[in-house]
């Protein structure tokens, strides 16, 4: 299927340190697709769902220790310690190298070695790369057929091209005669999720997971490519990426990255509650940018679908996500009903009588043990959303005027805030937050920082991933055309605990706001902190009672600020000398406003 004699080396290679039972290459068919998922319902690793309620639809039970990425598990192995940063896992790369060689070796024994041939953006487009992935899991290679381009057409444009080195393996090797089971994988302490920056590399091992398995994702899409964007100059973030038209049909592209459960998804495919105005989705999970010709910052959403959180997701939270899923869809770690469909926990109707739990069990509500696993995912074609932008294949890319940063913060950030300049906004991204309760993840209460929402995504040192930012801006080819930059914080709460702000299709008004700072026509006041919404310039119009709390979600208080700002201090002490001093001029600036 290719020339590409580097291309044939390297499975070769792999193949024979994996001795698998035979190598088979995918080509991306629809034909090849439904005879793999055939063969996975006849081995009992799926189930076909009902053709009429969900056409084309399969689920998957996972091993219940294998749900999840695994960021312990997770490694960047950079020559340099350093380089890998204070925020990720480090291995020396000839020590790992030779750790994985000693796990790979016979690891795909009785299983095929499939070799995928994908593209992470449209092919051909300038801001996409090629990559191969090898697996011994018939799941990722279903699930790639979903969330990339993949087949024989990537390498029809790879021709004797580079590309991103992707090998994974479940970690479960088989006898001969021995029985499979429904969802192999390797024990936890035996997991490996490995990039190889120097080289571009990738080595999985020991996971079927999403996130650890589907190898285009989190770690070429982000950990590798964030790498690549550095050395290059172009941006490659976990963002989405959405169109915004108002009432006059003027049209302008946004990209936003906020940390998990702060609905990212939803906030891609919102719909609006006010008349007139329209969201598109080109991407739910990751922006790759790079300069156009014309000086304007251009995106693609490299990946062709949405693995998506099912549970929570109902017509009333985000209907375009479940239409989305209504066809041709992978499930996993769902419940599964009687007449082979899916249920969740706040699907919005009750499990119909002899659901299946994730864990294979009947379901029993009164017993506490939910249907679905928290993090069950559907993996969905993204051509299927309803609201999906027209231009969200265009190999050029969309222009982005705005880029959002977000947290759950119930108290001390304001609804909205615009920063002054391109650092200033870099600064806002690099302190991006959640706060957590004691309870929820067993540390201290606080905030808990997840710069740009990058944490277990940069691929090198955060500091110095900062400063790419900072060198994005000094090397813009045209600063007048650069993104505006905005903090958004929907959960901002009231004194009592209550959220002040309805959230969900109204937060199209926040998003009216910048639309409009951006066409430099909505009032702002100056505060310390950045632009702030000037009382009565966020629209209430419908919302009337909303009216009373937007004081108190506009505020900024002097006393919080600093307290805010010595956890930054302490956020940015980790960084050293990797701390560009334009950051931390900012933390300097904004208390001096404070004092005038
Ligand atoms: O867990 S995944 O990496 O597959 C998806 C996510 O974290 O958004
Ligand atoms: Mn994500």
């Amino acid at each position: 299927m290719t020339s590409n004699q580097k291309l044939i080396n390297w499975v070769n290679e792999w193949a024979e340190l994996c001795t698998p039972e035979k190598v088979y290459w995918c080509d991306g068919s629809e034909e090849e697709n439904n005879r793999l998922l055939g063969e996975m319902v006849a081995s009992g690793m799926a189930v076909k769902l009902d053709e009429k309620k969900r056409p084309g639809s399969y689920y998957f039970q996972s091993d219940p220790s294998d749900v999840a990425r695994v960021e312990n598990r997770t490694y960047i192995c950079s020559a340099k310690k350093e380089d890998a940063g204070p925020t990720n896992n480090w291995a020396d790369p000839v020590e790992m190298k030779a750790t994985l060689k000693g796990f790979f070796k016979g690891c795909m024994k009785g299983r095929t070695m499939y070799v995928i041939p994908f593209s992470m953006g449209p092919l051909g487009s300038d801001i996409a790369h090629i990559g191969i992935e090898i697996t011994d899991s018939p799941y990722v290679v279903a699930n790639m057929k979903i969330m990339t381009r993949m087949g024989k057409a990537v390498l029809d444009v790879l021709g004797n091209g580079e590309f991103v080195p992707c090998i994974h393996s479940v970690g479960a090797p088989l006898e001969p005669g021995q029985e499979d089971v429904k969802w192999p994988c390797a024990p936890i302490e035996d997991k490996y999720i490995c990039h190889f920056p120097d080289t571009n590399e990738i080595l999985s091992y020991g996971s079927g997971y999403g996130g650890n398995a589907l190898l285009g994702k989190k770690c070429f899409a982000l950990r590798i490519a964030s790498n690549m964007a550095k050395r290059q100059g172009w941006l490659a973030e976990h963002m989405l990426i959405m169109g915004i038209t108002n009432p006059q049909g003027v049209k302008k592209y946004i990209a936003a990255a906020f940390p998990s459960a702060c609905g990212k998804t939803n906030l891609a495919m919102l719909v609006p509650s006010i008349p007139g105005w329209k969201v598109e989705t080109v991407g739910d999970d990751i922006a790759w940018m790079k300069f156009g010709k014309d000086g304007q910052l251009y995106a693609i959403n490299p990946e062709a679908g949405f693995f998506g959180v099912a549970p929570f997701t109902s017509m009333d939270t985000n209907q375009n996500a479940m239409l989305s899923a209504r066809a041709n869809t992978i499930f996993t770690n769902t419940g599964l009903t009687p007449d082979n469909d899916i249920w969740w926990e706040g699907i919005g109707y009750d499990a119909p009588e002899g659901t299946i739990t994730w864990t294979n069990e009947v379901y029993d509500k009164a017993s506490g043990k939910p249907a679905a696993h928290p993090n069950a995912r559907f993996s969905a074609p993204a051509y299927q959303c309803p609201c999906i932008d027209k231009d969200w294949e265009n190999p050029t890319g969309v222009p982005i005027a705005a880029i959002l940063f977000g947290g759950r913060r119930p108290g001390t950030v304001p609804l909205v805030y615009q920063s002054f300049d391109w650092n200033h906004g870099v600064f806002m991204g690099s302190i991006v937050g959640s706060e957590v309760t004691a309870a929820a993840i067993g540390l201290k209460a606080g905030v808990r920082r997840d710069p740009f929402a990058m944490l277990p995504f940069c691929g090198y040192n955060m500091g110095d991933y900062f400063g790419h930012w900072v060198s994005i801006g000094q090397n813009a080819p045209d600063k007048a055309k650069l993104p505006k930059i905005f903090n958004v914080n929907w959960f901002r709460k009231s004194a009592q605990g209550k959220f002040l702000w309805p959230g969900y299709g109204d937060n199209i008004r926040v998003l009216q706001w910048i639309f409009e700072r951006v066409a430099g026509t909505a009032k702002a006041d100056e505060t310390p902190i950045g632009f702030v919404p000037q009382l009565g310039s966020i629209n209430t119009t419908g919302i009337e009672s909303v009216e009373a709390n937007m004081a108190e979600l506009l505020t900024v208080d002097k006393g919080q600020w600093k307290d805010e700002l010595d956890l930054v201090r302490e956020q940015y002490a980790a960084f050293g000398t990797h701390l560009p001093k334009e950051l931390a001029n900012q933390v300097t600036a904004i208390e001096a406003r404070f004092e005038k």
